[in-house]
């Protein structure tokens, strides 16, 4: 047993009762086993056994030693009994039952904190992906990738009968995904897929915190992934039980990107970028009533100036206070970052002048609450974005 946890072995044998709490993955790996694949379930009773049964087929062919892991949220339908008995016939197959606890990516951080093997898994345990993918999965892992997965997106791949409401949602999560986190989601054609392998030495050094479902997002934005390797599979039909998706699932989603949107900023950094957009914004707002009021410029010279000053404030506190230290301080780099910047920041600053002047030319507002509008409305946003578009690889 890892982690110094206890198990508690139930009547029924094999089923291990399991701490509800995130646990560290530890470093430690048995040579014997080499991949462990966790299943998380809840209320799969009427599809786990086929699933083991077809793993445990597929996966001792390869002649790797591995370790089936299932991690059920204690389901009311018995689904850990029937794995139960499952590993009572079959080596290599563990049960553990969570109670206290729910959900899918910390279920699967769970199992993986109770794994053995070098390569950590995840397969859903509906039988909707097909368990002799992860054959091709495990021969995309060679020296230089640290994480395969198997993909929807990519040539065979698919999904076989999905609605176009739920196709719609499913890319529309995933374009969302995209401008919030482009490093991340970007590696791959399928962010959201619930079927990868990952080799354990990038998950051990880092906390993974998943709120929801999307644990593979976790392991991209915090893991230390050098390669990423996708194969194509085609998403089949759940043929029994029900799906667990619903509308708190995509409300989740958003919260975690948002969570990881902002991890590169944590603690003290993350109060400094604050107070950082927050004077940039003061001082926009000075200088433009100084030079509108006082000195009688145009309206949209006078915010364009104001704006651009707030651009280049920042970019400067960002440099010589936030992030000071964690970058590389070269000039060629300051010149990189300040281009990035500025160009990022002056696309919206742009922006920010069309609204100014239709808000005074069609809703005939009066300049100054115009500018106050569009300044509360689109620079926040342009300050957020543009300084993630810019600092992002910047490492401590
Ligand atoms: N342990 C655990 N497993 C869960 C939980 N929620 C879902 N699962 C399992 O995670 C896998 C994926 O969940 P599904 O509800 O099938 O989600 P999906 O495959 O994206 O969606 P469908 O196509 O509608 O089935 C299944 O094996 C579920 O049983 C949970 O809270 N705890
Ligand atoms: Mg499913």
């Amino acid at each position: 047993m890892t982690n110094g946890v206890v198990p508690h072995f139930e009547d029924h044998g094999l089923i291990e009762s399991v701490d509800s709490r995130v646990l560290p993955i530890s470093n430690k790996a048995d040579s014997e086993i080499q991949i462990s694949l966790v299943i998380p379930t809840y209320d799969e009773a009427a599809n786990i056994e086929q699933l083991l049964r077809s793993l445990h087929t597929v996966l001792s062919g390869t002649g790797t030693g591995f370790e089936l892991i299932v991690v059920d949220d204690n389901s009311p339908d018995g689904t850990s009994l029937i794995a139960g008995e499952i590993a009572a016939e079959l080596a290599g197959i563990r049960v553990l039952r969570r109670t206290g606890a729910t959900g899918l990516a910390t279920a699967v951080i769970c199992g993986w904190a109770h794994a053995q093997g070098e390569i950590l898994g995840v397969i859903d345990g509906d039988g909707q992906h097909p368990p002799e993918v992860i054959t091709d999965l495990l021969a995309a892992m060679d020296d230089q990738t640290d994480v395969a997965v198997a993909s929807r997106h990519l040539g065979e791949g698919g999904v076989s009968n999905w609605s176009a409401a739920r196709r719609l949602l499913s890319r529309g999560a995933q374009a969302l995904g995209l401008l919030l986190l482009p490093g991340t989601v970007g590696q791959v054609t399928d962010p959201m897929s619930g079927y990868f392998v990952v080799r354990r030495d990038v998950v051990t050094h880092t906390h993974l915190d998943p709120v929801g479902y999307k644990i593979l997002l976790e392991v991209l934005a915090r893991g230390e992934v050098r390669r990423v390797a996708e194969r194509p599979y085609v998403f089949l039909e759940r043929q029994r039980g029900q799906s667990k998706v619903g509308i708190g699932h995509y409300v989740g989603y958003f919260r975690h990107l948002m969570r990881l949107r902002l991890y590169p900023l944590r603690s003290r950094a993350l109060i400094r970028y604050l107070v950082v957009t927050g004077l940039a914004l003061v001082a926009d707002a000075l200088v433009f009533f100084w030079i509108f009021d006082s000195q009688g410029w145009n309206l949209t010279r006078s915010a364009a100036i104001a704006g651009e000053g707030g651009i280049l404030l920042t970019v400067l506190l960002h440099d010589l206070w936030t992030f000071a230290g964690r970058a590389a301080r070269s000039a060629l780099d300051r010149i990189r970052r300040l281009v990035g910047v500025q160009l990022a920041l002056g696309v919206l600053l742009l922006l920010r002048l069309a609204v100014i002047n239709a808000l005074v030319n069609w809703l005939g507002l009066g300049p100054l609450t115009a500018f106050l509008v569009a300044l509360a409305a689109v620079t926040p946003v342009s300050h957020l974005l543009g300084s993630r578009l810019t600092w992002r690889g910047v490492r401590s």
